[in-house]
């Protein structure tokens, strides 16, 4: 095990990603996280896999998880004249996955 891919996904995915990760026989950890920008909740998979398995994992993740567009309202500016700020929906992109490839020094089972 010297590779750990962690991938932000998006909640709605995460069941069958994990399924799908079962059904090929990878182990992953599941963390629930929370956006810096939406500050809405998603998932956090960590899964430890050998180099040669990198590829098909990131694959699996692509077919799984797909992009979603979500509509944000910002908040009124503080100190603004909030009488006259009429805030309006934007729409950002959201996911697939945000994927992260680190190598792991050192992996034991005790
Ligand atoms: P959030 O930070 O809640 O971001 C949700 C979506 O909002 C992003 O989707 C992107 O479309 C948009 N967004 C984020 N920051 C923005 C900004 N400064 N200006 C304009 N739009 C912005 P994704 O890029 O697909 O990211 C989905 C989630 O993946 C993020 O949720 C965050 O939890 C994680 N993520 C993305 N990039 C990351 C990074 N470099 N490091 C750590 N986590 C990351």
């Amino acid at each position: 095990m010297n590779k750990l891919i962690v991938a932000v996904i998006q909640d709605k995915d995460s069941m069958r990603l994990m399924e799908a990760l079962v059904e090929k026989g990878y182990r992953s950890t599941k963390l629930a996280s929370t956006g810096g920008f939406l500050r809405e909740g998603n998932t956090t998979l960590l899964i430890g896999v050998e180099d040669r398995q990198i590829d098909e994992v990131v694959g699996i993740i692509k077919k799984t998880c797909r992009s979603r567009e979500q509509l944000v309202t910002p908040i009124s500016p503080v100190g603004g004249p909030t009488d006259l700020y009429v805030p309006y929906p934007v729409e950002v992109v959201v996911g697939g996955a945000t994927i992260f490839v680190l190598d792991v020094d050192r992996f034991e089972k005790v």
